[in-house]
């Protein structure tokens, strides 16, 4: 069997970073885990290819040469996804589609034979079974969710590492929280389950031994769901950093209350985390409670970012307009929460109701859903009927983009993260780094308009003479305004 393995394109978008990537000459910021991770499942004498089409054009050689197309993608990428199985349809092939599109929406997708949803441990066996005894159905779908120690180590053969800003690993899924908004307590439950310490540092030393140095994501849900056993795992990531001279800069996804755990935050850096992303919403109190986000009503967000930056992590942001209770003046409060949180990548998005969440059930009872959830919070596009007025909702969502990433407020932010950042190891500067830095100096500090480069150029001085072990961050906070602005300012 030839298996054609496809990860569809991800547009333009906050997390795509592809204003960012000629500052580095990469092609894409993230792997396919979800696709690589389920290659390790099929048959070991499958013939594999997988086709990133981030990185890579799909031709048609590509589909000619396989008997079967394997595509795997998230909302943000049905549009590329149809294009895809009617491409492989014309071309006579089967398509088999898995990931986290799929679930809520599998009958979108004429074109595409067979859809194996949900956790590919438990359904992909189901699949091949079936595929042996020459009976396949249409959908293999399951509610169990099973038990990650025992999940494959991802097939990265198949990627051109050369080609990624970052690599990727899971160490746990499911989030104890029930945010109104997310897929997650749907598609991996709230019960975080979690792999061993020994088979992250398998992870890890893997990655390391085919050459990665560099950017890690570990891509979790909600990383410190389970904070007794992560905490064990830290432990057993920090020895194998230190004994390898760190080789890996970690990032991830938590949920606030990291702030409040200083030896979960002191496990965290030295286990090599410099970064993470948190869900902080938004400041109206009303607002976090109409979504359940309980976890973020207990406590002063604002000085949870700061606690955790003066840990050592900067504190990326995720942001919502746009929920029923959010008051007139909620532009103005987001703008006042950002600014002063010092959080510089600040994910302002406007509400979506993504298939198959509670948000969305609410909604469609309440008659106020809309066709078309794009997946992309940063658009600017509504998939329901807000309480407050739509035009005005999306003119105060763009003018709150135009302000936050003006670079006046945008440069101000970077300072304030600097005056209260304080790293614990001095950040490895690699070949690509240099490289990124001579690039912003080129696009920022001499191709870009006035007075976007007077603050370049305030920014990197200041930060020479105050901030000198923040150097690093400086630049790199510069070159993402770069991208931040290209996409979301109008
Ligand atoms: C890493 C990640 C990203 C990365 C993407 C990296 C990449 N190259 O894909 C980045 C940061 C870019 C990202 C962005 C976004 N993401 Co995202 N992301 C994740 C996250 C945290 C982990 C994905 C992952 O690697 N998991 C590990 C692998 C092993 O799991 P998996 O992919 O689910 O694969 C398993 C199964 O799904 C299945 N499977 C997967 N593929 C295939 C294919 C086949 C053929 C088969 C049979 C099975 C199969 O088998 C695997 C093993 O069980 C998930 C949450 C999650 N836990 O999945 C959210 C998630 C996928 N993202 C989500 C969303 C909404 C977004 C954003 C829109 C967020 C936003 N608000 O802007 C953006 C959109 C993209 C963009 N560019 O802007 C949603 C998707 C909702 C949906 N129904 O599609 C998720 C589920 C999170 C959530 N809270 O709801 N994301």
């Amino acid at each position: 069997m030839k298996a054609l393995l496809v990860y569809p394109e991800i547009p333009d978008t906050f997390w795509s970073f592809k204003h960012i990537l000629k500052f580095i000459r990469k092609r894409a910021a993230h792997v396919p885990l979800g696709l690589i991770t389920i290659a390790s499942m099929l048959p070991d004498d499958w013939e594999l290819k997988l086709v990133d089409m981030n990185v890579e054009q799909l031709t048609d050689e590509h589909i000619k040469w396989a008997d079967m197309v394997f595509i795997g993608a998230m909302v943000i990428q049905k549009e590329s996804v149809k294009l895809v199985a009617s491409r492989s349809k014309a071309a006579g092939k089967k398509v088999v589609a898995g990931g986290p599109l799929f679930p809520s929406m599998w009958n979108e997708f004429s074109d595409i034979d067979h859809f194996v949803l949900n956790e590919a441990e438990i359904t992909l066996p189901f699949f091949l079974a079936d595929l042996e005894a020459g009976k396949l159905e249409r959908v293999y779908d399951t509610n169990e969710k099973p038990d990650i120690t025992t999940t494959p180590l991802p097939k990265w053969e198949l990627i051109k590492m050369d080609l990624y800003a970052s690599m990727s690993v899971q160490y746990s899924r499911g989030c104890p929280f029930d945010c109104e908004f997310c897929d997650i307590v749907n598609l991996n439950g709230r019960r975080p389950r979690v792999k061993s310490s020994e088979q992250m540092v398998r992870e890890f030393q893997l990655l390391y031994n085919l050459g990665w140095r560099g950017r890690l994501f570990i891509v979790d849900d909600n990383f410190i769901g389970n904070r007794v056993k992560v905490k064990a795992a830290l432990r057993e990531l920090a020895k194998w950093q230190a004994e390898n001279e760190y080789p890996f800069s970690l990032f991830t996804e938590a949920s606030v209350n990291l702030a409040q755990d200083q030896e979960l935050m002191q496990l965290m850096t030295a286990a090599g985390f410099d970064s993470v992303f948190l869900g902080l919403e938004t400041p109206a109190e009303e607002s976090l409670k109409e979504c359940g986000k309980y976890q973020n009503t207990s406590i002063d967000l604002v000085e949870a970012v700061k606690t955790i930056q003066q840990n050592g992590m900067e504190v990326m942001g995720g942001f919502i307009i746009g929920f029923d209770n959010d008051p007139p003046n909620i532009f103005d409060r987001q703008i006042k929460f950002i600014q002063n949180s010092g959080v510089v990548k600040a994910m302002i998005g406007l509400l979506n109701a993504i298939p198959g969440t509670k948000l969305y059930h609410r909604l469609r009872e309440e008659g106020r859903l809309m066709e078309g959830c794009t997946g992309d919070n940063c658009d600017g596009s509504l998939n329901f009927i807000p309480k407050m007025d739509a035009q005005t909702l999306r003119d105060g969502y763009q003018a709150v983009l135009n302000h936050i990433y003006s670079p006046k407020e945008y440069y101000a932010r970077v300072l304030q993260f600097l005056d209260n950042y304080k790293p614990i190891r001095k950040k490895r500067i690699d070949k690509l780094e240099v490289r990124a830095f001579f690039r912003s100096i080129l696009y920022l500090g001499i191709l870009d308009k006035g007075k976007n480069k007077i603050y370049y150029w305030k920014l990197l001085i200041k930060a020479f003479l105050f901030h000198r072990r923040s150097f690093g961050e400086a630049v790199s906070s510069a070159i993402f305004g770069y991208h931040f602005r290209k996409l979301l300012q109008k």
